[in-house]
Order: structure tokens, then sequence, then C-alpha cells
């Protein structure tokens, strides 16, 4: 059956937050499409199929909470699922709401206009599509552009390339081959051991090392998931005011680092690498705050390192120096400083000699080049703002998306812009997003979207927008925020660090999950301060 072409709301993106969103809307009566990029559901676990990709954050927490029986039914087989584990999850998530009948795969959203006289978005698809619809929502990740960076000669090379956030959906076997990975962040880390298990030799390319801590996953126990099952009702509701988004399986100490005793701080830490998890970086409440007691914590990790990785010039090489603990993102790896132990891994340090070609048969760097059958790119995101500046996006007056953020996004709660009415980011830049559990998150913004919507048709509203105002002041806070600890000290994707010529200024609020909801919660309870409601009057007045 042909789907329609003028829709209460058009959605982009079926990962975790479309799919959430596509259920509640459809059960308030809304008519919705929904178009998907990919050929199935699953979003960023649809597309990072590389070897040892895993979630970092513990799958109990790391699922939807909205409904009881989903909650209690699905059987995670470990602490940190694996990305095949995740992906038959949502395809679960799918079946069970029945969600695919209303999802357009294959095909991306290239633009969409607001057309100010009959106040709707005219969306244009790469298959030729359009369709009209009073509300846009952009559900796409915050982490769904792969970055490919632009190393001279790098379509010269005659092997295979591969990039993480693209890999092929058949087994990619290494087997007897020289691999490179370049890139040593959460997805290389995870990736480097697996992959060094079955190449004849990998070789490391490294250009900053990033801070990573064990994982320690293990399977689930029936004990441990009775303790969270048996008690969801209570520990759902505490993530959703605790500052990340999740519970610690070891509580914060609230005092300072550098007010406790040599012993006591290093009993600390090494009770939380013993337990794996990113409980190191709450061991103390200003490890993100203060330069000097995060120097105790990265010190305490530099010697971990360098106990762990028996060549003292590799242990060196992989303990980082040049930015405060925690402020790239945190990665939890598996065994991935014991790789670097193994006789078929070297490690070369791109930062003192940038990758000056690719060539034919591998790459050349530092007067040396070295000869690979298969080179991965471990390279990362145009992180938060790529893939909605991707799309053609025109607000008011046929402004675009790409110059107002010229210098920047800015939004009113990282959810809406001036002049684009009725537009919706979905953990959008200036919201906990990637500074959270991303599932805390999705669904307080989906469900906020949903009762916004819902809202606006009872009030007859034709369109919501932000108030200029309400976006700087919002804008300014996300900034003021972050200058209040060590985060802005790296040159991380956060910060767009990553990508060359991207405006720097960190993205994420990392005000705390619990309390952007409060702040949302009295936004809405005042009657959506800062947003202007158009239309209502109009509409009630034809309604009476
Ligand atoms: O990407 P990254 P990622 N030449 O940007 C290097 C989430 N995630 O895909 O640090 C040479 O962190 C770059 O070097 P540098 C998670 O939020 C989650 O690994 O910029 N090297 C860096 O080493 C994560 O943070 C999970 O100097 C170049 C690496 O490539 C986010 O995704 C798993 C280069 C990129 O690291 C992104 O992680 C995986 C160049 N031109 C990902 N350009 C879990 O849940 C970049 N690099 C576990």
């Amino acid at each position: 059956m042909a789907k329609a072409n003028s829709v209460d709301a058009v959605i982009v993106g079926a990962g975790f937050s479309g799919l959430y969103l596509l259920h509640l809307l459809r059960g308030h009566g809304f008519s919705t499409r929904l178009f998907e990029r990919g050929g199935d559901v699953g979003g960023t676990w649809y597309w990072n199929r590389y070897p040892g990709a895993r979630c970092d954050v513990e799958s109990m927490q790391y699922s939807y909470s909205f409904d009881e029986e989903l909650q209690q039914d699905w059987k995670w087989p470990e602490k940190y699922s694996a990305q095949p584990d995740i992906l038959r999850y949502i395809g679960h998530v799918a079946d069970k709401y029945d969600l695919r009948k209303d999802i357009t795969f294959e095909t991306s959203v290239t633009s969409a206009h607001f057309d100010e006289a009959a106040q709707r978005w005219t969306i244009k698809t790469d298959s030729g599509e359009t369709v009209t619809a009073q509300h846009f929502i952009m559900a796409t990740g915050c982490i769904s552009t792969a970055n490919l960076p632009d190393i001279p000669g790098i379509d010269d090379f005659k092997g295979n390339t591969y990039h993480t956030g693209n890999w092929p959906h058949e087994k990619v076997d290494f087997t007897g081959q020289r691999v490179a990975v370049i890139g040593t962040g959460s997805s290389g880390i995870q990736a480097i051991p697996v992959i060094a298990e079955e190449a004849a030799h990998l070789t490391v390319f490294q250009r900053t090392p990033h801070w990573t801590v064990p994982a320690r996953n293990v399977p689930i126990t029936d004990e441990y998931e009775r303790m969270w099952k048996d008690n969801y009702a209570e520990r759902r509701a505490n993530m959703r005011c605790s500052p990340s988004g999740s519970l610690r399986s070891i509580a914060p100490i609230d005092i300072s680092a550098l007010d406790v005793t040599d012993e006591e701080r290093k009993e600390a830490y090494r009770e939380r690498w013993a337990a794996g998890g990113m409980t190191l970086l709450k061991s103390y409440n200003d490890l993100l705050t203060s330069e000097d007691a995060n120097e105790t914590a990265a010190t305490w990790v530099r010697r971990r390192i360098a106990k762990t990785v028996t060549d003292p010039a590799k242990a060196d090489l992989l303990a980082p120096k040049s930015y405060p603990i925690g402020t790239k993102r945190l990665c939890l790896d598996t065994e991935y400083y014991e790789t670097y132990n193994r006789d078929n891994v070297d490690l070369v340090d791109i930062a003192s000699n940038p990758i000056d070609r690719i060539t034919a048969t591998g790459l050349e760097t530092g007067g040396c080049a070295f000869e690979f059958d298969s080179i991965v790119f471990a390279t990362g995101f145009d992180a938060m703002t790529g893939t909605l500046l991707r799309v053609d996006i025109r607000g008011r007056a046929g402004q675009t998306l790409k110059d107002k953020w010229q210098a920047g996004p800015r939004t009113y709660l990282g959810l809406m812009c001036a002049g684009f009415p009725n537009m919706y980011a979905i953990t959008g830049p200036g919201s906990p997003s990637v500074k959270s559990n991303m599932m805390s998150s999705i669904e307080q913004h989906v469900e906020l979207v949903s009762d916004t919507l819902v809202h606006l048709r009872d009030n007859v509203v034709a369109t919501m927008e932000a108030e200029q105002q309400a976006e700087d002041d919002w804008t300014d806070h996300v900034q003021e925020v972050a200058n209040q600890t060590l985060f802005p000290k790296a040159n991380s994707w956060y910060m767009g660090a990553n990508i060359p010529g991207k405006p720097r200024l960190f993205m994420p609020y990392i005000g705390g999950v619990g309390t952007y909801r409060k702040i949302c919660e009295e936004i809405v309870a005042e009657g959506y301060r800062g947003f202007k409601l158009d239309g209502a009057k109009a509409g009630a007045a034809a309604a009476e």
C-alpha cells in the first residue's frame, strides 16, 4: 500500500530514539512517516559491526524502560552486551510493536524546508519522494556520520579498507593478513585486541593515546539479573534523576581527591580498576574539575599501563600526557594494553610523524613505508552536528541550519532552534546526550517531544519555536557549565576538535541528566517558557 505523503510528523532515523518516537506518536493517533538510511532498524548498532563492538554502558541500564513487560522479558547475555545482541534486541522491539511497517528503509532525507505560508515542512528524500508534515523530527543520533580523514592517496590503496562506523554485514576475515588500524578511540580500542588475535600482523597508528579502563565484562548471572528486574521501578527512577542517567556499581565518594591520604586514594582507584567500568572517574567529586585532583588518577593509571605493557617504549607511547583523564570520552576495554605484548602487534606514533600518504600497497609515515592487506579506519565521526548539517534544512525565510550554526550549534535545550518551528533534534547538541547513558536521555527527549505534540494538538497550536533570547541564554549556559570543568582542555570530538575547520565549543550539556530533566519539566509547567506557540488563539476560536 502506498504510504501517505502528508502526515503529522516525519521522523528521520530508526535507531533507539526514532523507534520509540514512532511507537509513542502512533499510540497518540498521529500519522507518521519514518525514513531510515540503513536497510533495517538499529541506528548506530546497525552500522558499527566492527570486531569487538560492544556497549560501554551496562545492558540492564542500556535498554528501554518504558514497558515493564519488555524489560522483564528480555534476557541480556552479558553485562556489557556485544553489538549483535544489541541489534537483536532492537529487532525484537521493532517486531513487538510492529514498527517496521511504518518505516521506509534505505532512504535518506536530503532536504527539509519550512513553508511559512502552509506552516508545514516539505521533506525530500534521495528516492525522489516528497512528504509534507507539521512536525519534522531528526532522531539521527549523535555519532552517525563517519569521519574518513583527508589523507593524501586515500583512494590509491589496492587492498581492503574499512571504517569501523560503516562495517560490512558479512564477517571480515583477517586471518593471515597484515592489517593497519588508524585511530585509538573507543572503536579502535575495542577492535584492536580482536583483530590482533586473527591477523598475521597488526600495526596500530596512534595520534593521541586515549585513556581506557578495563570493562571486566562477564556473563550475566541469574542473581544479577533478578537483582535488577526485581528492583527495576526504583532503579530506573534513580537513573532518571542521576547525573549521568545511570547507576554506578560502586557509589561515588563525595569528597575531594586531595582531602584523603595517598594510600586511601590508591585503594579507591585500585578498587574501581578491579571492578571495571566507568566508576574510576567518580572516585572523588573533583576529578573532572580540579587539575591536581585529576592528576592523581592520571598518574595512577599511567603506572598501571607501565606495569602491564612490557616494552617501556610502547608503554610510554600508550600513556596519555597531554590532556586530563576523562576529558575525552573514557574508553572501556578488554585486554587492550595486554595486546601490545603480543609479538604480532606494533605501535606507530603518528603524532610526531603524521601519515604522509596512503599508497597502493600501504602507507608512508616519517620516511618509513608499510605494506598492508587491509586498512581499518577507526577515525571516529563528525559528531553531534555532522548528520544534522548533512541534510539541507531551511527554516523561516529560507535560513539554512548550516548558516545558523556557522559558529557552532545554537539550540534551546538541545531540542529546538529559533527560526526553525516544529523541528526537533532528539538528543541534539546542548542536551546531555553523549555525556549520559544515551537510553535515559533518549527516553526523556522522546517523551518530551511526544507530550509536546499532544499539547500542541489539544490546544490547536500550529507552530512552536524557541525564542531567540531563550536559545542565546541556553547556548551560553551550556558553555558556562562546561567551562567550570576540565572538559574544554582536551581536543575532543565533544569540542568538535576532531574535524578540521569545525567550530570549537563544547557541544553536550554537562549539567547532569537529572538537573536537565528538572529544567525541562519546569519549562513545560510554566507553559513552555522560552518557546513561542503560535496559532493557538486562532485555532481555539475556530474550534469554538
Ligand atoms: O572515534 P574517536 P571512535 N589521522 O573520535 C584518530 C562512541 N563509541 O569511533 O585523538 C590519524 O573517539 C583520533 O586521533 P585524535 C563513544 O562515545 C562508543 O573511537 O583525534 N588519526 C582517535 O584516536 C566514542 O567516544 C562505543 O588525535 C586520526 C581516533 O581516530 C565515540 O563513539 C564504542 C585522524 C578516533 O577516535 C567515537 O569513538 C565505540 C587522522 N586524520 C564508539 N582522525 C561503546 O559504547 C582521527 N584520528 C563502547
